[in-house]
């Protein structure tokens, strides 16, 4: 298990990120970057509910135990993980859907949209844009009893509004005097 620390809980991880196979790691590293921009301690590691059933039971029945507040799920094609990880524990369980098939996501998304009522699982856009979805959702839910997390929130999404004012103030420039 690898673990990455924060600033809170003492560096307890609060946050996992678990992947159905290390061929999600590029597009899951973007979660990771994102916990780390909002300081939120996560842990990190592959198992899956196809192929380690036995590793995912473990992984999922000991995450409150251990401390974690959120679960980040990411699988492509047939993907079961986050249902199941969503079914053996009470966390929010967010689900990441991988473009790792023919189907492009498709697959993967209605797997983990489509859950049966009674195992909410939180999907998220497919690849790169639900990777760092899903790492800001699970700031979002931490920030609700964290005001340091919440403090890195509004500042971020201060970013976000004057990135694209800026990206704008370009385009003006661009087509300076093209336009009537
Ligand atoms: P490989 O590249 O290892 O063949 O994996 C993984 O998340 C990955 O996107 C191909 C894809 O299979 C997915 N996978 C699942 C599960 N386990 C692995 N969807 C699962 O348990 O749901």
């Amino acid at each position: 298990m690898t673990t990455r620390e924060g600033s809170g809980n003492g560096g307890k991880p609060l946050v996992g990120i678990i992947m159905g196979s290390d061929t999600d790691l590029p597009v899951m590293s973007e979660s990771a970057k994102m916990l780390e921009k909002f300081k939120v301690p996560y842990e990190i590691e592959v198992t899956s509910a196809h192929r380690s059933p036995a590793r995912t039971h473990e992984y999922a029945s000991t995450a409150v135990s251990r401390g974690l507040k959120v679960v980040i799920v990411a699988a492509g094609g047939a993907a079961h993980l986050a249902g199941v990880v969503a079914a053996m524990s009470t966390l929010p369980v967010i689900a990441v859907p991988m473009a790792t098939t023919v189907l492009s996501g498709i697959d993967a998304l209605l797997s983990s949209v489509q859950m049966p009522a009674g195992v909410p699982v939180a999907a998220m856009a497919i690849d790169k844009p639900g990777a760092i979805n899903a790492a800001i959702f699970a700031a979002e839910i931490l920030a609700t009893s964290d005001p340091e997390v919440a403090e890195r929130l509004s500042t971020y999404k201060e970013e976000l509004a004057k990135s694209v004012a800026e990206k704008s103030a370009r385009v003006k420039q661009q087509y300076a005097g093209k336009t009537s």
